[in-house]
């Protein structure tokens, strides 16, 4: 039975399933699985839940503004930062499964008092720039396997990773490496439910992103790929939209759902480019492969990076095959 509004064919009795339900079932067929695992990513659907409560009242609970401190990325530290950091922070504390953590709002890797399996690094709330002003932000996160590399291990080690939305509804999507799948939070449940399983990101889209007002900064193969995209050439499908929200969740979720390109090149004011390797780039570009997309510096792919500092910087790309395929082409001088 598919009711009128969801595309997807409700369950018999209108109960979805789960996230737990989903992780649960994924487990099945790992021989050996301890539970660990799918109960880290159950905490991390809960801190997920908690950061949904304080980011929806945050303009009534005077949680919005600054705390007149800077993070190690000389950023004004929002409240809500601040606080999606600190939530994090304590429920992975709680998970015995989660050894140590690596926050954009945290100088220094975190060790917790679990000697658990696994590391997570999160950025607590993407977007900052517009939480006062209503947009979209979200928290995202990669989970790495403790090991000797520590956090600095290169994106092709992750094991999961998940972004969420805090938009017009909260919305989780998540890898364990068998596929993408986004989960809707049901507000009056307090659970999330699967609502688009098997996330493809299309072939091939018809809008790129990109911070335009950054031009002048740009390497010229970059602004030669610009004019391109955006020129008249009916034969080439061209010109797409431009969309740009300025939160990575939200850039990404579209270009994700939709196909297309985002891109935050390197320019003259971020020469190693703006957004975060471990707790940006790196999980998304792992959801994108995922979804049968690609994720690269420009050239080489995100996931081969591997990282010097748990704050490293990259030029990010990420998007439908063909479209980050043609942008490669523009930055090897084959276009
Ligand atoms: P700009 C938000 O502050 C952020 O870190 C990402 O979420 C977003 O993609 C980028 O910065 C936007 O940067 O320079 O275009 O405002």
């Amino acid at each position: 039975m598919t009711d009128s509004i969801s595309p997807f064919p409700a369950a018999p009795t209108g109960v979805g399933t789960t996230l737990e339900a989903h992780v649960l079932g994924g487990m099945r067929g790992s021989p050996g699985a301890t539970g660990e695992f799918a109960s880290l990513m159950n905490s991390l659907a809960l801190a997920v839940r908690i950061i949904h409560t304080r980011v929806r009242a945050a303009g009534l609970a005077g949680m919005l503004g600054y705390t007149g401190e800077t993070n190690v990325q000389g950023e004004e530290v929002q409240k809500l930062d601040a606080l999606a950091n600190d939530v994090l922070v304590a429920v992975l504390e709680r998970n015995k499964g989660c050894a140590m953590v690596a926050s954009e709002e945290l100088e220094e890797l975190r060790v917790l008092s679990g000697n658990g399996k696994y590391i997570v690094a999160f950025d607590p709330l993407d977007g900052s720039s517009n939480i006062d002003v209503n947009i979209s932000i979200g928290t995202i996160f990669s989970v790495l396997r403790a090991g000797p590399g520590g956090a600095l291990q290169p994106g092709n080690k992750i094991v999961a990773a998940g972004y969420s939305v805090y938009g017009s509804a909260t919305t989780l999507v998540l890898s364990t490496g068998h596929g993408v799948h986004g989960f809707t939070l049901d507000p009056g449940v307090g659970e999330f439910f699967l609502s688009h399983p098997g996330l493809q990101c299309p072939e091939r889209g018809s809008t790129y992103s990109i911070n335009e007002g950054n031009l002048t900064r740009w390497d010229e193969r970059v602004r030669k790929w610009d004019g391109w995209i955006k020129s008249e050439d009916e034969e080439q499908g061209l010109p797409y939209g431009h969309r740009y929200v300025g939160s990575l969740v939200a850039d990404a979720h579209r270009t994700l759902m939709k196909g297309g390109i985002f891109a935050y090149p390197a320019d003259s004011k971020s020469p190693g480019g703006k957004l975060r390797l471990l707790y940006e780039a790196n999980p998304m570009a792992y959801l994108f492969e995922q979804a049968g997309g690609a994720a690269t510096n420009g050239v080489d792919r995100i996931l081969d990076i591997v990282p010097r500092g748990l704050h490293d910087r990259t030029p990010l790309v990420l998007g439908s095959k063909h479209d980050v395929q043609a942008y490669r082409q523009f930055m090897l001088g084959e276009r």
